[in-house]
């Protein structure tokens, strides 16, 4: 007996259809199993493995979407055909948007569904293995493949969105003045805060990432040692979500600890009016960093409409400072006229007592890097040596 070409799942909820193309699958060389509903498809997923699913866009209880987004909490790969017998209420561009590798109209016709069966167990193969190579090539994670799949991932990454914190230290008075909150969650896919932000952008759901981390920290505050400065990153678009600047927002309870950071990696291009947005944050209580500086796209303009009350030197520049004279130069440059401006100025990245040594020599104080200690909860655990 020949090796069966596949093992599928077909869901519908006319068992007499569902019974004709289990037939016509088997007949074709392939082993399947029924499901009459959603449910009844996603017990049957999480006890076997398939190379496809056929399912039915319109059945009571669930339908074929929800099947599809249930498939993707357990199995980004598996590929799903979509079948509905009215085409008018549904497009073969929203299921391929959804995740679907395609979309058949009933009545379905062994000639037009084989060759499909036959090409989606070939593409899931194939997503596997790229999946497997990106994790030898240790880029596992801003590649979920589609949309429903991401948006799982996603959701699962908000709900356990939490902070780590990495404290600044004050070199003079071996103080710790404050700790930065940075964004970790417990899904896996998303290995760091660049691959749930890419995710979130890709998602436009970008709102929702600030939201839930100043909702985070807010809700932790009070486990941040009391006369500590919290230190909150923002994405430039976040300017732009209203929740920000509500008097009502968690966070905004705790503004008058609290210093949002802004990076410079990112463009402000898209934000109207940043010194107008900048005043309400402050008339909230807030002060504001600008993050990453020497990294990116901030000139002049920026920095007149964001008038920093702090400025975090990018760890770029930091790195290895006490090697490299053209550092040198700027490092001290930028820390002696950011002083002038009245402007507090974090060395970011510090890793090693070289590195400390020289910026403390021209005059850097507020330090923050893995040589004093990494992120984790918010103690002053601070390494001095
Ligand atoms: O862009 P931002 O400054 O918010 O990024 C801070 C990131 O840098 C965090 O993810 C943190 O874990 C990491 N980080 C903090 N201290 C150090 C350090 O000393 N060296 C390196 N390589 N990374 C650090
Ligand atoms: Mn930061």
């Amino acid at each position: 007996m020949k090796a069966p070409l596949g093992h599928l799942l077909v869901v519908d909820d006319d068992a007499d259809l569902l019974q004709s193309y289990l037939q016509l699958l088997v007949s074709s060389g392939y082993t399947a199993d029924g499901a009459s509903d959603g449910a009844e498809a996603i017990l049957r997923l999480m006890s076997g493995t398939y190379d496809a699913v056929l399912s039915d866009v319109h059945m009571p209880r669930w339908g074929g979407l929800d099947v599809l987004s249930g498939i993707r909490t357990r199995d980004l790969d598996v590929p799903v055909i979509l079948m509905s017998g009215d085409p008018t209420l549904f497009s073969a561009m929203a299921a391929v948007e959804e995740g679907a590798v395609a979309y058949l109209t009933k009545p379905l016709r062994r000639s037009r569904l084989i060759p499909m069966v036959e090409k989606a167990v070939g593409l899931g193969q194939l997503a596997r293995a790229k999946r497997a190579s990106l994790r030898l090539a240790g880029v596992d994670g801003h590649l979920v493949g589609d949309r429903v799949g991401l948006r799982v991932c996603f959701d699962r990454a908000i709900e356990s969105l939490f902070a780590a914190y990495q404290p600044i230290v004050e070199w003079s008075s071996r103080t710790v003045v404050g700790y930065e909150a940075l964004l970790r969650t417990g899904e896996p896919v998303f290995p760091n805060p660049g691959a749930v932000l890419a995710a979130a952008e890709r998602l436009d759901r970008l709102f929702e990432v600030g939201r839930a981390m100043r909702a985070v920290v807010a809700a932790g505050a009070a486990s941040v040692p009391v006369g500590s400065q919290i230190f909150v990153n923002l994405h430039p678009t976040d300017l732009l979500d209203e929740a920000l600047y509500d008097s009502g927002a968690p966070l905004s309870e705790h503004a008058s600890r609290t210093v949002l950071e802004i990076t410079e990696r990112g463009t402000l291009d898209h934000i109207t009016d940043v010194a107008g947005r900048m005043n309400r944050l402050r008339k909230l209580g807030f002060r504001i960093a600008i993050d990453d500086l020497g990294a990116g796209y901030a000139g002049l303009n920026s920095l007149v409409q964001l008038q920093p009350d702090v400025v975090k030197l990018d760890m770029v520049l930091i790195r290895n400072v006490h090697l490299d004279a053209n550092r040198q130069g700027v490092v001290a440059a930028l820390i002696a006229l950011s002083e002038r401006l009245n402007m507090r100025v974090i060395c970011e990245g510090v890793e090693t007592v070289e590195e400390r040594e020289f910026l403390t020599s021209v005059g850097g104080n507020w330090l923050q890097g893995y040589h004093f200690a990494r992120p984790g909860p918010a103690v002053p655990g601070v390494n001095w040596g």
